[in-house]
């Protein structure tokens, strides 16, 4: 097999923790085979020339780092404005956000000629190119253009909605014709491939030849799901370094009088944070028994900042728990301790583990890696229970979860007593089906699983 190049926006040293998410199930991805990894470089010259950037190559360990830097107008327009203002919320189901009269398709498309440029500097014959999210879905459209020929594949984080939502966009038919100068393009879940699948059918007049293959623009297209999964292994071991288990005895020992209840994103308005906080609400009013004991720990680290819908979404929260608390909390007891800070990545797994219940209830999720990451830090012999939305693609996995509509806050506080409540031999039993799942479906096999199929697509 050829050298792999994966191309995502943001680029870190694979050797050093990541936050999580893409970065960190990319770098473990290329730590395993070696290759380069291609992408903006975080830097923003404030006086930097639109379309332009400057090219740095780094070595770390077994994998080639290669970064560009982009101009202020380049990273406002292709990254805050059309990748974080248009497809991000449109992608999540939410019109409402999306920004479409600003303009800001000028420099994505600039910022992709640009990224397409660079890396193709960089391209030998036989590389196998993986490209990631989003931000850079036109990149191969743009590689062709340029005469390159290597095999291509896609993979989408978030989302796709259906064709009616997509629509909205209205580059939509140029975005989703982008799609086919892949070889592979893979989804998070089954949904998402159906989306695909009757929007080509409906919009492009594509020719459907199987269940994964779709003919259009004189191009054939494989089109799958490939749930992406975590290091179970990895996040087993950082449970049982000296940082977790602090956590854990800390956060036992503060919280030995009382149930805890934990959710841990980025500030997002898709994970649906006040819903959820409603529910919590609706938990207190509705059982009593609770008060005093249930506490809630969120932890909301700071995302995208300078985008205005998450300001907004700010505000509310802060309303949210300061009411909550406000109107329940007691002299030793506040029933909410909201965090908006980042936690350590080493910290994480004790948190996880001292909780007696995840609240993992976004509105709309590719996947959800929180889920996994809650799952593969419990104790087996005494686990907490997950409570995971109907919409997050883990959702399509995760059976042996308490699944929930996170709109419907009356019956999520229901679900959420009803973990709390869970006797020792369901929880136990829930857990050990979840946990075989993350396992057999960890980070490595979305990895094979991806690369075996873009290996295997036929030569043109
Ligand atoms: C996108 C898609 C898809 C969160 N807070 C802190 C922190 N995290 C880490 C978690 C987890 C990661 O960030 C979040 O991953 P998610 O999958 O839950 O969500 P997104 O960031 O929205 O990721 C998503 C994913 O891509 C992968 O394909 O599953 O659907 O939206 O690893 O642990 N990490 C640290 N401090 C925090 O405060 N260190």
């Amino acid at each position: 097999m050829g050298r792999l190049v994966i191309v995502s926006n943001r680029v870190a040293d694979p050797r050093k923790a990541a936050s999580g998410g893409l970065a960190v199930a990319v770098g473990q991805a290329l730590e395993a085979t070696g290759g380069l990894w291609f992408g903006w470089s975080g830097k923003i010259v404030e006086d930097g020339t639109p379309g332009e950037g400057d090219l740095h190559l780094q070595t770390a360990g077994k994998v080639q780092l290669a970064t560009v830097d982009l101009s202020r107008e380049d990273h406002d327009s292709y990254y805050l404005g059309y990748s974080n203002g248009v497809l991000w919320p449109v992608f999540h189901y939410r019109l409402d956000l999306a920004d479409f009269d600003a303009g800001y398709i000028g420099g994505y498309r600039r910022v992709n000629q640009m990224m397409a440029h660079k890396l193709a500097s960089l391209l030998r014959p036989d590389d196998i190119i993986w490209v990631h999210d989003y931000h850079m879905i036109p990149l191969a459209a743009e590689l062709r253009a340029m005469g390159c020929q290597q095999r291509m594949g896609f993979f989408l984080h978030i989302p796709l909605p259906p064709p009616l939502i997509l629509a909205a966009v209205p580059e939509h038919d140029w975005l989703m014709r982008s799609l086919f100068a892949y070889d592979l393009v893979g989804f998070q879940s089954e949904a998402d491939v159906a989306h695909f699948s009757r929007y080509v059918g409906t919009e492009t007049g594509a020719d459907i030849l199987g269940e994964h293959e779709f003919r259009a623009f004189g191009k054939t297209l494989q089109v799958q799901a490939f749930p992406i999964g975590i290091d179970v292994d990895e996040f087993t071991q950082l449970g049982e370094a000296p940082e977790a288990q602090e956590m854990y005895t800390q956060i036992r020992g503060e919280y030995s009088r009382r149930r805890l209840l934990l959710g841990v994103e980025r500030m997002d308005y898709s994970k649906g944070l006040p819903q959820r906080l409603k529910a919590f609400r609706q938990l207190l009013q509705a059982y009593p028994e609770n008060l005093g004991s249930a506490t809630l720990i969120q932890i909301a680290a700071p995302s995208r900042e300078s985008v205005d819908a998450y300001a907004a979404l700010r505000q509310e929260l802060e309303s949210l728990c300061g009411a909550i608390n406000g109107n329940f909390g007691e002299l030793d007891w506040m029933p909410v301790r909201y965090i908006h800070r980042n936690v350590a990545r080493k910290r994480l797994p004790g948190l996880y583990r001292a909780a007696s219940v995840a609240l993992v209830t976004p509105l709309r999720d590719g996947m959800n890696l929180v889920a996994k990451e809650f799952v593969a830090a419990q104790d087996p012999d005494d686990p907490g229970v997950l409570v995971l939305s109907r919409f997050a693609g883990a959702a399509e996995q995760m059976h042996e979860a308490l699944l929930v509509n996170p709109y419907d806050t009356t019956r999520t506080a229901e679900t959420i007593q009803r973990a709390l409540q869970m006797p020792l031999e369901e929880r136990q039993r829930r857990h050990q089906a979840l946990l075989g799942g993350i396992r057999a479906h960890d980070v490595h096999w979305w990895r094979k699983r991806f690369l075996d199929a873009l290996a295997a697509v036929p030569a043109p």
